[in-house]
């Protein structure tokens, strides 16, 4: 049985002079940039729940896609079919790893414990499919957000009975992420914001939810699980304010309440761009406090004001994002999570191939010229240059707390006015575009 039989062998890289849609003419897995291949440097994940399970619905209309596997005897037998797609599409595409919630492998039951049993029988599927294919979960994560018991939030919630059931799903959540070997676990604060403060006590809710990843990090001490947390920042939607807003936000929070050493951010670039700043932004910012471990990989609509979760196609930008990338050193857990879905009108199970292979092309152009950018040097040294009072004399001495306001008062006082240098933007975006 194949569910994509217009795809017969993996997508091939054919290089730069190909003209062929269905192969990669940047992204070659084995090659190697710098230390690394270029696999091992993107890590890219398929997103389970727009890939397998999108079905192209908006506010205006319904179900639009057809996809093959997504039908069954019983909603188990569904979930197996679309399980069995999503194998073969990671085979087909060569991406190593995929990401999943939990409601979206396995089916929500009449009963809790039925959506247990459903989750840990799905569970021991993929992880089957996964020894067979060699395929890894980057993360897992779990659906807070959907069912209508989440309306008020889920830790966040005013209604402790509600924080029960979420608690029970993140337990199940990261009992299966661990025994899938996923590398990392995410929370999205899906409905953990609020549309009105007239009904809301931010301060018990923001209380809550940093009991709840305590409860988690708990938890994964207990059973062994030994991936890194993550937090996704999102400034807004589903509710009108949400608590992980971007990154800044999310590091406070962390620091906060105790939770810095047991946490990382997954940076979204449509979330980024939401919060009104841009993708290397929200990347630089965490990168500067330590926190940098995973993304998810998209890109919004500048003319639209919501998360349009669009594939990144725009090569400028995907730079940027790996020039940061690369200055932190890299992933370690992490990866690039294609947290993407076609448009509506795209139908065809062969425009997810195209998506997917645009956005990882678009990535490995983003790598290389990220790479070169760095050997060649001109912009890190440039913004080196900048700040190199700071390494000697005053500078260094201000940092070392030996200076204060009387003694730089006393020392500038007979001093002529600073030289003021260009900041060469103009320049450094030359240079920047000789690369892509
Ligand atoms: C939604 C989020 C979501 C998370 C996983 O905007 O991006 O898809 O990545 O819950
Ligand atoms: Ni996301
Ligand atoms: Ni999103």
């Amino acid at each position: 049985m194949t569910y994509f039989p217009e795809i017969a062998a993996p997508i091939p890289y054919e290089g730069p002079e190909s003209d062929n849609p269905l192969a990669f003419r940047y992204y070659d897995a084995d090659q190697m940039v710098g230390g690394k291949t270029m696999s091992q440097h993107l890590r890219f994940a398929v997103a389970y729940w727009h890939t397998m399970k999108g079905t192209g619905q908006d506010p205006f209309g319904g179900p639009v896609y057809q996809r093959p596997w997504n039908h069954g005897s019983s909603p188990m037998d569904q979930a197996e079919n679309t399980l069995n797609a999503a194998f073969e599409f990671l085979t087909k595409l060569g991406v190593d790893f995929y990401c999943f919630h939990d409601r979206d492998m396995a089916p929500e039951g009449d009963t809790f414990a039925q959506s247990v049993d459903n989750l840990q029988t799905m569970v021991a599927k993929a992880k089957k499919l996964q020894q067979e294919t060699g395929k890894k979960l980057l993360w897992g994560t779990a659906n807070l957000f959907g069912h209508r018991r989440y309306i008020h939030g889920a830790a966040t919630n005013p209604d402790p009975h509600v924080f029960a059931c979420a608690a029970l799903q993140v337990k199940h959540a990261l009992e299966a992420t661990l025994e899938l070997g996923g590398e990392n676990y995410v929370f999205w604060g899906g409905r953990e914001g609020y549309e009105t403060l007239l009904n809301t006590d931010l301060k018990r809710e923001r209380e809550q939810l940093a009991r709840f990843f305590h409860m988690a990090v708990d938890h994964a001490k207990k059973i062994g699980f030994s991936g890194q947390f993550l937090i996704e920042p999102k400034p807004k939607e589903p509710t009108k304010h949400q608590y992980d807003f971007d990154s800044a936000t999310v590091i406070g929070f962390l620091r906060e309440f105790d939770l810095l050493d047991h946490f990382k951010l997954n940076i979204e670039a449509n979330h980024a761009t939401l919060a009104a700043h841009s993708f290397e932004h929200d990347l630089t910012t965490a990168a500067a406090a330590g926190v940098l471990g995973s993304i998810d990989a998209n890109m919004g609509d500048l003319l639209l004001g919501w998360d349009t979760d669009q594939f990144p196609t725009d090569v400028n930008s995907m730079t940027r994002a790996m020039l940061v990338l690369l200055a932190s050193g890299g992933f370690t857990s992490g990866g690039l999570n294609f947290d993407a879905h076609v448009r509506r009108a795209s139908l065809d199970t062969l425009d997810l191939f195209y998506a997917h292979i645009d956005g990882m092309d678009t990535f490995a152009r983003a790598l290389l010229a990220a790479h070169a950018i760095i050997e060649d040097g001109r912009i890190p040294e440039f913004t080196a240059q900048r700040y190199a009072g700071w390494d000697k004399d005053l500078g260094a001495s201000i940092l070392a707390g030996k200076e204060s306001l009387d003694s730089l008062a006393t020392w500038i006082l007979d001093k002529d006015e600073p030289q003021v240098p260009s900041g060469r933007q103009e320049y450094l975006e030359r240079i920047l575009n000789f690369f892509i």
